[in-house]
């Protein structure tokens, strides 16, 4: 039965609203790894978002906000971003949103109050309250093997939540390759910084290891704006001789995340990373010469978001993905959507959460959906202009797509 242009809208909402997300991105860990998931009001506002916002306030030098405490950096965060400025910025509003989201009293500002909220809740418990509240039905984890604490916990082997699926992340061997390759020699890999001996075979049977490890969905690395393909850079002969031959033969899908300007503020630590444009051409070469690819792409500029999705009209083994980082701001989300919308239909993945805290879960989706529950009604709006006609089922089965559907398909999920 066609729905009535009055009725649209709150149709919308209710089927976004309703929709199960596979978050297809985040920083987030299962609760079997111990300390490496982050929780709670003093990781949320010790967000890296937040440090920087701070640190743009008061004259304080990083090196001393980094000698405080984890509490002692929360109370600064809280009173310079939240007491004595109204929390209006996205990562701020993210913080009160996700508080109200709990059942928590906002109006009260009373961060004691809400330290003693998380302080009630198990870790399991928590899991479950932020998956319910974002309605999420997994999320993605980044997983670095080359990192010492997280490669540990692999290897003992602890019971994974079947809701937190893993990604293989490899910045370290293709961004880092000169200190990759002491690395991988230590873990008894015979590798040589020329690529002489058995160089390619060695990484191979690394990316292997971790494959059978972890059980990737996808491998992935955040590249830099000058990244370039085909490359005679060490990481681009990763790239040619393992990883796109190994994607190929695994069907794992490749995500390259490019825009990155790595550590421009170097004290600022995780907050001092920055976006640069990239070339939308390495993208074209990469889904050109490996047809049998998937790649899943996200660009961090805004400025290379058109040229990203008219490539994807050309591609159809490249699926973008996400409104990534200093993209992910309800004016910015709205914008890309609408843009990827007209030109790529319904056949894109709008969003990621990319949550480094398991409560950031709640406020990324929400935002997130109001926005896309927006663009999509003004989208309807203009198709029943035409005469066309629209049933809830099919609005439930659009929306599906975005929030779940094509997350699934790309990564071969059932
Ligand atoms: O490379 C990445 O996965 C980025 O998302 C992170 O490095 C970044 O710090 C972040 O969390 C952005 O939201
Ligand atoms: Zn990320």
């Amino acid at each position: 039965m066609s729905l009535s242009s009055e009725r649209l809208a709150k149709t919308v909402e209710k089927c976004v609203l309703e929709a199960p997300v596979v978050d297809i991105h985040t920083h987030l860990y299962s609760s079997s790894f111990g300390d490496l998931l982050l929780r709670g009001i003093d990781e949320l506002l010790t967000y890296h978002y937040l440090i920087a916002e701070t640190l743009r306030c008061i004259p304080m030098k990083p090196k001393e906000y980094y000698a405080m405490g984890k509490e002692e950096q929360a109370d600064l965060i809280w009173k310079t971003l939240f007491l004595e400025r109204s929390p209006v910025s996205e990562a701020c509003r993210g913080v009160v949103t996700t508080l109200q989201e709990y059942g928590l009293d906002t109006s009260s500002r009373d961060l004691d109050s809400y330290r003693r909220f998380f302080s009630n809740i198990s870790v399991e418990e928590h899991v479950d309250l932020a998956f319910k509240k974002a309605n999420l039905e997994a999320v993605v984890m980044t997983n670095d093997p080359f990192d010492p604490v997280e490669s540990s916990r692999w290897e003992e082997g602890a019971e994974r939540d079947p809701r937190f699926l893993a990604a293989l992340r490899l910045d370290p061997l293709l961004n880092t390759w000169t200190s990759a390759v002491p690395i991988l020699k230590e873990r008894g890999y015979d590798v040589a910084e020329d690529f002489s001996g058995k160089t390619v075979s060695e990484v191979r049977r690394f990316l292997e290891y971790w494959r059978k490890k972890m059980e990737p969905v996808y491998l992935a690395v955040s590249l830099p704006p000058e990244f370039t393909y085909p490359d005679t850079s060490p990481r681009g002969r990763l790239l040619e001789d393992v990883i796109l031959p190994f994607c190929k033969e695994t069907g794992l899908p490749f995500a390259p995340m490019i825009g990155v300007k790595k550590l421009i503020n170097p004290e600022l630590r995780l907050a001092g990373d920055s976006v640069g444009k990239s070339c939308i051409g390495a993208v074209e070469q990469l889904c050109l010469r490996n047809p049998e690819v998937r790649f899943l792409v996200s660009i961090l500029s805004r400025e290379n978001q058109h040229e990203l999705a008219v490539a994807a009209r050309k591609f159809s083994n490249l699926k973008v993905f996400g409104c990534w980082w200093f993209l992910n701001n309800p004016s910015l989300v709205e914008e890309i959507t609408t843009m990827r919308m007209e030109l790529l239909g319904l056949s894109f993945i709008p969003q990621h959460s990319d949550a480094r805290v398991l409560d950031q879960v709640v406020y990324k989706w929400k935002h997130s959906k109001e926005i896309i529950t927006k663009v999509l009604v003004r989208k309807y709006q203009d198709l029943m202009a035409t005469g066309w006609t629209l049933g809830e089922d099919e609005i439930k089965r659009d929306v599906n797509s975005l929030f779940y559907g094509n997350v699934k398909d790309a990564l071969n999920l059932a």
